[in-house]
């Protein structure tokens, strides 16, 4: 289902909230308008012509295995400062053997992290709830739907942060398929609170990778990994079970809430075609996944994931993306 969001209410509708509620996905169409789309656009395209290669590790962006829980997740020093930078990260299939690229740079990047919404005005005015709380003049967005801090508090965060941001490019071709995952996994919080804000800035469909999703999962799929720094600095990272809680609080969540009689095998991912300025929020424990992009088609989408911030959510020391230093997470309310 998708829904529209009315001129008058930036957060989300009744029927919006339930839909989320149910199934752990809500597509919000046009929720960024075409000017927006376009200017994200053109700072997506300097960032990836502006680049140096000089100096760049050559990291690429691997996701862990079949389920992307492996242990094989990118994790080097480039990758795990990226919390507080503008880093680029490589498709697995644009470097050969010997550490060479074999498409030019802005076709061989898979993914721009981890702090757009922190240092690239455009990416940052979409977390803007008012003219006067823009630091750029102008980049504030006044007809944006579905404003991230009313979505957030129609959710029911108390203190919602933006802890994360990132182009994915899904590059014609070569652009490579994302594991049936839960966000949760990678940013754990004790319990569990994050939320993906994943909008589309071109048309994403089934030929080049768009999302798909099993409906519901969210309230019966416990996380039941993280993905944490090793111990040391820059040791890389790794999956280790999680010992804290699994599920939100609430009645609602709960392994005893799987479908009867149906194996997580048997589940149906259900694909979900959008149009470039749409949004599509995502529940961390949410199963979700993307396939290759072998068309000439590229997907570029930006998201950026929050979580609770606010009292009884805990946020620690283990999980590989940390705090920007003296910021902390970017909050959503003023
Ligand atoms: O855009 C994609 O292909 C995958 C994104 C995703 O799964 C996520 O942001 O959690």
């Amino acid at each position: 289902m998708s829904t529209t969001s009315s001129e008058e209410d930036s957060g989300l509708t009744p029927d919006q909230l339930q839909f989320f509620n149910e199934n752990g996905y809500l597509v919000v169409p046009d929720a960024l308008p075409p000017s927006t789309v376009a200017a994200l656009l053109d700072e997506t395209h300097r960032l990836l012509d502006s680049f140096s290669l000089a100096d760049h590790p050559m990291t690429r962006f691997s996701t862990g295995g079949e389920d992307g829980t492996g242990d094989d997740h990118v994790g080097d020093a480039y990758f795990l400062d990226s919390g507080s930078k503008i880093r680029f990260f490589f498709e697995e299939d644009a470097v050969d053997a010997s550490g060479n690229l074999t498409k030019p740079k802005h076709l061989a990047v898979n993914k721009i992290g981890h702090y757009l919404h922190g240092l690239s005005p455009p990416f940052a005015s979409l977390l803007k709830t008012s003219p006067a709380s823009s630091s750029s003049p102008g980049t504030y967005i006044p007809d944006l739907r579905a404003r991230p801090a009313a979505v957030a508090r129609a959710l029911g965060f108390a203190d919602p942060r933006c802890l994360q941001s990132m182009v994915i490019c899904k590059q014609p071709e070569i652009g490579g398929a994302v594991p049936p995952h839960q966000d949760s996994t990678f940013l754990y919080t004790r319990p569990p609170s994050a939320v993906g804000f994943w909008y589309a800035l071109e048309d994403a469909t089934l030929e080049n990778g768009c999302l798909s999703f099993l409906p519901g999962s969210h309230r019966w799929a416990p996380i039941e990994k993280r993905l944490v720094r090793k111990a040391g600095a820059n040791e890389g990272t790794e999956m280790v079970p999680n010992d804290g809680p699994r599920f939100p609080p609430g009645e609602e969540y709960g392994e005893d809430k799987r479908p009867v009689g149906r194996s997580r095998e048997e589940e149906e991912y259900v694909p979900g075609e959008v149009k470039a300025g749409s949004l599509v929020l995502i529940h961390g424990n949410l199963l979700h996944k993307s396939e290759r992009n072998t068309s000439e088609k590229g997907r570029i989408i930006y998201t950026f994931h929050v979580i609770e911030g606010g009292e009884g959510r805990v946020y620690d020391e283990r999980n590989w993306l940390q705090m920007p230093p003296g910021e902390g997470f970017t909050p959503l309310f003023d």
